[in-house]
């Protein structure tokens, strides 16, 4: 799904002119006079170029129609509602229509002027010898590269660290749970070493063929995924040396100014997630200078229209695009929807608003839009903000966007009721229209296409169970509903897996006649060590603890023992009911970050990473909550 990098216009590099001596003395005047010429040549095109990008370009003044920015989002003054045919597009009138064109001819005349100043200054360059030129293009890139170098030991402000608590511990009292618990540690190790082994530095790795491995959401780029996707697990785990070991390589290899076009959403989950959870972890300055790093590099993803991002950035020329098959050049739902947990926390700890107001401005958007039926769409065009197709899942495309609504105000310390309202509105929309029960009594959630719903659940959509626990509280009266709730998908989920040859989950099941939790489609079949129905079991055993949820997790893992355990890792399964399953050779990151933790805590105390000071990513990443009411962040909305 890779395509060439575009360069912007302007990130386009003119070849340097030859400044070094001539070979031949002789040919010295004609030399410096074709130099001239050349340098001449490129002036001229460089300026029909940009006169050209200024009238025939999209004009991106237009963008800023769009761009609410905080003190838009405090005085809203854009009504979607009214003079807009399509529900969420904004239109400028009144004031707004004269400011906007003032501010056009602004810009008009500060190019003009600009074009202008370049003129003089390099008919004056062209008075000067090639030793004067050469001396200032020399001085001109110290001065950058020392800019660079102040800009990366720039220290971060100090902020309070929140309290952190339960970050060791967890140990069973019961011998056969803390043998269990040693076993999931052990299959860590094992698929820690081998990575290391025969992948360290890849993004991930073949445990058969022994050798790295990557996807297209990572890009062309090997930024070591597995490593920072494992790190808090490895610590959580008390694996010290292998968690040292990642933090070396995280500080002398990891290098975000790669030409290469990575997934917005995959890198803030993973890598985001993953280096501030180590740093809170472990107190290590170096996971928070990293992801503060990797955090500006994404920004660039944000000029869009509607400030929606883009679904890819390339990470050194900032060029933002969507994936080709997403309906109608659409954003997703689940990513950019995504974000939140992450900018908050990078907003904290660096002192800078812009991920807040980021965040905040997509929210903001999304409460403005129409939603069919109570339910947001999947997708979303970030040039018009209208959405494609009506489709809505809280399974792929949509999933963590309402977990993150959920864990909004979880990590807030519950004062983020805006969150919350937002979150409850959803999910009672989600239960009229798409929960539905099988006539076997399995209660399954659906995918709502075009006012039709689809009986079919994804292994992504079992996440869901633990976030109706997880949400129970709060939720007023209906507490002991979501609560039950959860634990029916939860239900669904294990028998997903229970009626496989493997006792392992099939990508996605129907609820069709005959057909109840099994998947039909020769292509729905595989399981990649996806950890969602092991993350609601322990949500579940964390607010019940009913001892079926530790059993339920044990069959779990005995079966990815027994199927995906191969002598260089752990490999995903082609086909579930198969009982001699072939392998796809991959050992996803996310089965270190996630099926394995949640698998380690499930066989925890509760005392380890403690619900109500620790709130989990998407990735399985913990990050504290944070109380933002004692802080000075701008853009909290406590302090506002
Ligand atoms: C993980 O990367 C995250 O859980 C994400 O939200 C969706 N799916 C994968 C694992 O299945």
């Amino acid at each position: 799904m890779t395509t060439p990098a575009l360069l912007p216009l302007s990130g386009r590099r003119i070849p340097p002119l030859n400044l070094g001596p001539p070979s031949f003395p002789h040919h010295r005047a004609t030399l410096r006079l074709s130099e001239k010429f050349i340098l001449l040549l490129i002036l001229s095109a460089f300026i029909t170029l940009c006169f050209g990008a200024f009238f025939f370009l999209p004009d991106s003044s237009k963008h800023k129609r769009f761009d609410l920015g905080l003190q838009d989002v405090l005085i809203p003054h854009v009504d979607a509602s009214k003079g807009a045919k399509n529900p969420g597009v904004f239109l400028i009138h009144g004031p707004d229509e004269h400011r906007h064109r003032e501010e056009e001819e602004r810009l008009r005349n500060k190019i003009r002027a600009d074009h202008e100043k370049a003129l003089e200054e390099a008919k004056e360059k062209l008075k000067k010898s090639r030793e004067e030129i050469r001396a200032e293009i020399q001085t001109e890139k110290i001065k950058v590269v020392q800019e660079m170098k102040t800009k990366e030991k720039k220290p971060l402000p100090p902020v309070p660290i929140p309290n952190l608590i339960g970050i060791n511990g967890g140990d069973p009292e019961d011998n056969d749970i803390r043998k269990k618990r040693e076993k999931i540690k052990e299959m860590m190790k094992h698929a820690w070493d081998n990575y290391r082994i025969y992948g360290w530095g890849h993004n991930e790795l073949r445990p058969i063929a022994k050798k790295g491995h990557s996807t297209n959401i990572f890009g062309s780029s090997q930024m070591g995924a597995t490593i920072v996707d494992a790190l808090d697990t490895l610590y959580i785990m008390g694996l010290h040396d292998e968690f040292r070991d990642g933090q070396k390589w995280i500080k002398d290899n990891l290098d975000f100014s790669v030409n290469s076009e990575v997934s917005v959403f995959e890198v803030n989950i993973r890598f985001i997630g993953g280096l501030l959870a180590a740093y809170y972890l472990s107190g290590e300055e170096i996971f928070k200078i990293k992801a503060a790093q990797l955090a500006e590099k994404l920004l660039p993803a944000f000029n869009t229209p509607t400030g929606i991002p883009w679904a890819m950035v390339n990470l050194k020329s900032g060029v933002g695009r969507n994936w080709g098959w997403a309906s109608a050049g659409s954003s997703i739902l689940a990513e950019f929807g995504t974000l939140h947990m992450e900018f908050v926390h990078l907003s904290y700890l660096t002192g800078d608003p812009v991920y807040y107001k980021k965040v905040m401005h997509i929210r903001k958007l999304l409460q403005k839009m129409d939603r069919p039926n109570g339910l947001y769409p999947n997708y979303l065009n970030p040039r018009t903000g209208r959405w494609g197709q009506y489709h809505t899942s809280v399974g792929g495309l949509g999933d963590s966007f309402y977990e993150y609504l959920l864990k909004a105000w979880l990590m807030s310390d519950k004062t983020d009721q805006e969150a919350r309202k937002m979150y409850d509105d959803a999910i009672e929309a989600i239960e009229k229209h798409l929960i539905k029960k099988s006539r076997g009594g399995l209660t399954f959630i659906g995918e709502w296409k075009n006012g039709h719903l689809e009986k079919k659940m994804g292994h992504l959509a079992c996440f869901a169970g633990g976030m109706f626990a997880l949400g129970a509280d709060g939720s007023k009266d209906k507490a002991g509903h979501y609560l039950e709730l959860g634990a029916e998908i939860a239900r669904t989920c294990h028998e997903s897996y229970d009626r496989t040859a493997l006792k392992l989950g099939p990508e996605s099941f129907k609820f069709d006649g005959a057909v109840e939790a099994v998947a039909v489609r020769q292509a729905e079949k595989y399981y990649i060590l996806r950890p969602e129905v092991i993350e609601t079991y322990w949500y579940l055993w964390r607010f019940t603890h009913d001892p079926r949820y530790r059993q339920w997790g044990w069959e779990a893992a005995l079966a990815i023992e027994k199927y995906c355990r191969v002598s260089g890792g752990f490999s995903g399964v082609k086909d579930v009911y198969s009982s001699t399953p072939a392998h796809d050779d991959v050992q996803q990151s996310f089965f270190l970050a996630e099926t394995l933790k949640y698998l380690y805590l499930l066989f925890s105390g509760d005392d380890l990473l403690p619900l109500d000071h620790w709130v989990f990513n998407t990735e399985a990443h913990p990050l504290p909550v944070l109380h933002l009411a004692n802080t000075t962040l701008s853009g909290n909305p406590a302090v506002r």
